[in-house]
């Protein structure tokens, strides 16, 4: 799946060493929050940080030719794992790309230096290695990872598992001083604190190429993240490209032929996403957010009146035409069969109540459902008919909080995405009390930028902080970083995106006592280091420089 110019993308840029940043002592005026500590982690640059790990004194060496990744003999998967074999593929390069063609510094005993590590055994062992599945909620992410002589092997109930600890065992290789490749003897054993833990990318303000959706997905493997939620339209463009009803890109996307995603590249991202864990759940948000549906889908949205005729402008998803819940119903079950997750994302946020409080015809539907003046029972009327259908496609589904707060009737495997207010967020007590499944995003919208280390913001949040019973607590399945597109395309998001939203990686992934904003900013200055060495355009925390600039 990988194809050369995302070889390109990910363009190796040279071989891994430690990477320092120059430490700041001091505090930037004004503000103590800024303050970095100095120094390097004893956890190296693990990012995020496992939930269990022992790191020994004690090294190894590892070479180009006498290094390798292998199933280990009792593995369920086998060489016709492509999953694994791709993923050995692209971990040895991340390891030992590079090392070949630099020269090892002449030393007199390198032959009784430290012993060599000549083999990483990758043991899968449940019976079913879910090779060719797609990962869900419910996946075991779990790994134990032991480096020792003579190898090192990473044990994982199914891929998953096997997936993050690779990139555990690429994050634990380092460059000594001699410039050959090294690693510490260490035992590790890790599993997520969440088990929803996305990134939002939205391809409706602006248009992304397929190579920087995948270089960000390449990246969020690197931090663990496992859900892709693809806010794909919106109102200013529908770059969707529907089988059913190609007109909705035709005449909706920025442009129909290169402003769009075809089933070809759709598939494209799916595969390349599942190939490293991480779930892609496509967010077609209704009945707001509609503008460009109703470039290519006339009638679809309602006609606003200024007076007692249209004026020509269009509103929400118009809800009271039998023909809208024909067209949902022909959309959604296309949208099934297309996106292999089992939930799909249905929006219903923000929803702006003057175009149909202008329509005469919505009034009197109003009047004769007896809604009165409550444009909050139409919304909800419309949604509710909305997920009935959905259901009958088999999927669950995601909403924003308005929906909930509006009283809409739910499943209850619906999921509740939060995303007003800030950080330790009263509506999660709210949710979670009602009994939904809940993730949280209000304290992670990476589109808000300002001066600083705002990261640090970020990694303090702690999701469960809201008043509420430990039952409760167990329904908060995890969160999603929110990089909105209205001031982002593919010249500025990956460096807007990357490290800020590792810092809601390890938040997601890392247990709730990692809080030490020191070791922190040690690891993370180095994990950076390691993203901008594999191709991606990650920006600094502060001032400083990677090893790997003078190499
Ligand atoms: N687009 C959609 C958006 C936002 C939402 N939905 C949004 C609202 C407020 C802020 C940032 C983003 N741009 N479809 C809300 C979920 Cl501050």
């Amino acid at each position: 799946m990988d194809s050369g110019w995302m070889r390109t993308v990910l363009v190796l840029l040279g071989v891994f060493g430690s990477c320092r940043g120059l430490q700041p002592d001091y505090t930037e005026q004004g503000d103590p929050e800024l303050q970095s500590a100095s120094g390097s982690s004893k956890y190296g640059s693990l990012w995020p940080l496992p939930q269990k790990v022992q790191i020994s004194d004690v090294s190894f060496r590892l070479s180009v030719s006498g290094f390798r990744i292998r199933d280990a003999k009792e593995s369920s998967a086998g060489p016709s794992c492509s999953l694994l074999q791709n993923a050995y593929r692209r971990y040895y390069e991340y390891i030992l790309g590079g090392a070949g063609v630099k020269k090892q510094k002449p030393g007199k005993n390198w032959r009784s230096g430290p012993s060599e590590l000549t083999e990483l055994q990758v043991w899968i062992t449940s019976p079913d290695s879910d090779c060719d599945a797609f990962p869900s909620v419910t996946s075991d992410e779990s790994y134990e990872l032991t480096v020792d002589q003579p190898v090192a092997v990473l044990k994982a109930p199914n891929v998953w598992g096997a997936l993050h600890g690779l990139e555990t065992f690429s994050q634990l290789v380092y460059e000594d001083e001699y410039g050959a490749k090294s690693i510490n003897s260490s035992v590790i054993s890790d599993f997520p604190r969440f088990a929803h833990r996305g990134i939002l990318l939205d391809t409706s303000r602006h248009f992304l190429p397929i190579k920087v959706i995948l270089a960000n997905l390449e990246t969020m493997a690197m931090n663990k993240f496992n859900v892709f939620h693809w806010h794909i339209v919106d109102d200013p463009s529908f770059p969707y490209l529907s089988r059913t009803f190609p007109q909705l890109s035709q005449q909706g996307a920025y442009h129909p032929y290169t402003h769009v995603y075809t089933p070809a590249d759709v598939k494209m991202v799916i595969e390349f996403a599942r190939l490293r864990g991480i779930r892609v759940i496509p967010e077609f948000d209704t009945p707001g957010h509609t503008q460009s549906w109703g470039k290519g889908q006339p009638d679809l949205l309602t006609p606003c009146y200024s007076g007692s005729t249209p004026s020509g402008t269009f509103g929400p998803v118009n809800p009271i035409l039998n023909t809208t819940y024909d067209f949902m119903k022909q959309f959604f079950t296309e949208v099934s069969t297309v996106f292999p997750d089992g939930y799909v994302h249905l929006g219903g946020d923000e929803v702006d109540f003057s175009c149909w409080k202008s329509n005469p015809d919505i009034k009197k539907f109003m009047d004769q459902q007896g809604f009165g003046q409550d444009y909050s029972k139409l919304e909800s009327f419309y949604i509710q008919k909305l997920l009935d259908i959905v259901t009958t496609t088999k999927k669950g589904y995601m909403i924003w909080q308005e929906v909930f707060d509006n009283g809409v009737k739910l499943k209850p495997d619906t999921v509740v995405h939060v995303w007003i207010g800030g950080g330790s967020n009263e509506e999660m007590g709210k949710v979670t009390a009602a009994g939904y499944t809940t993730i949280l995003s209000a304290p992670w919208y990476l589109d808000y930028i300002s001066t600083g280390q705002d990261w640090q913001k970020y990694y303090k949040v702690e999701p469960l902080s809201f008043n509420g019973t430990e039952a409760q607590k167990k329904l908060v399945i995890g969160g999603e970083a929110c990089l909105w597109g209205e001031y982002v395309d593919a010249t500025n998001l990956t460096p807007r995106l990357w490290p800020r939203a590792s810092a809601v990686a390890e938040r997601l992934w890392s247990s709730k006592d990692v809080k030490d904003i020191s070791d922190a900013y040690n690891r993370l200055t180095v994990h950076r280091c390691r993203m901008v060495q594999r191709g991606i355009p990650a920006e600094p925390l502060f001032y400083g420089f990677c090893p790997h600039e003078y190499k």
